[in-house]
């Protein structure tokens, strides 16, 4: 399969039901509607929905019934990136290759930004049609984990905790899977719910979503320290600055590279049950080995 054409594609089908589902720009107050849209729609890689989709896929089911959900996820992470950005948390001026929302909009309207992200997630989740298996209960609950105060918020205060502290390797991971692997789970797991999957298939879903959300994390780290800031869109080097916990700083670069390979090998093997359905799914865990930005 051509991977590029396939991102492209998916890409812009998710730009387009983003579009249809955020308050217009002129929407008043039109001040949260255009910060909202500054940050959504400011070119990021759209891996969760993504992965929402192609989970879908795996699992024989359609795009159009997996978007609200993929969508759901990609304002969740926007809204966790603004608030990651503030002064208060990692204090960024640069993202997704332009100033940060608080830079354009100020603090305040930034932290309402992020909010309005995260609450309109619920409202586009809400929209989906539930299947036999998935009522919306169980959709709307799984975004809600995954986003709370065991998961993504959860990595994120170890994360706060952890800086300038010495942290065991279990520590790192704990960070790692929380807040990063928690958003890749729940985005496959959402996408296979979307095609009425089988708990078998959901739970082979979460395996491959926890390594390769492992994986991700690991060469994000490494990616910090070998990029510049014009690759990635955002501030490279800022880990080592901010002494943050990361795979190089606890293991070195080489040995992160080999744990990369080996999360994302675990990632493959977690989808034997699919055969060729999979195939995007595989694709994209090797295309992530080997981004770049
Ligand atoms: C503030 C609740 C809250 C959480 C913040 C997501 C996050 C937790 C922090 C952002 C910084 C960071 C290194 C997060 C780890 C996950 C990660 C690598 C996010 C960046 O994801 P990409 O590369 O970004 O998919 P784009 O911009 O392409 O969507």
């Amino acid at each position: 399969m051509d991977l590029k054409q396939y991102l492209a594609r998916r890409q812009k089908q998710i730009e387009r039901a983003l579009d249809r589902f955020l308050p217009r720009a002129s929407a008043k107050p039109a001040t949260i509607h255009k910060a909202m849209r500054y940050s959504l729609f400011a070119g990021g890689k759209r891996l969760r929905p993504i992965l929402c989709l192609a989970a879908a896929e795996a699992c024989g089911g359609e795009i159009e019934a997996a978007l609200p959900s993929a969508c759901a996820m990609e304002c969740i992470h926007t809204y966790s990136l603004i608030h990651d950005d503030l002064p208060s948390m990692d204090n960024d001026d640069f993202r997704r290759g332009r100033p940060t929302c608080h830079k354009v909009f100020g603090d305040g309207i930034a932290v309402l930004a992020g909010d309005a992200l995260l609450t309109t997630a619920f409202e586009i989740a809400a929209s989906t049609q539930p299947t036999r298996r998935y009522d919306l209960k169980q959709i709307i609950g799984e975004i809600a984990v995954a986003a709370g105060s065991r998961k993504l918020i959860a990595g994120q205060v170890a994360d706060l905790e952890a800086e300038g502290q010495p942290i065991t390797r279990s520590g790192l991971r704990y960070i790692h899977e929380n807040k990063t692997a928690a958003m890749l789970i729940a985005s496959v797991r959402l996408g296979a719910m979307s095609a009425n999957a089988t708990a078998k298939q959901l739970e082979a879903l979460s395996a491959f979503g926890a390594a390769l959300g492992l994986a991700f994390q690991v060469i994000d780290d490494i990616l910090d320290v070998t990029q510049t800031s014009e690759k990635l869109g955002k501030s490279a080097g800022k880990d080592l600055t901010a002494q943050k916990a990361t795979y190089p700083a606890a293991i070195g670069l080489e040995k992160s590279r080999r744990e990369a390979q080996r999360l994302t090998r675990e990632a493959h093997d977690a989808l034997s049950a699919f055969g060729g359905k999979a195939e995007r799914l595989h694709a994209l865990a090797n295309h992530l080995l080997d981004r770049d930005y």
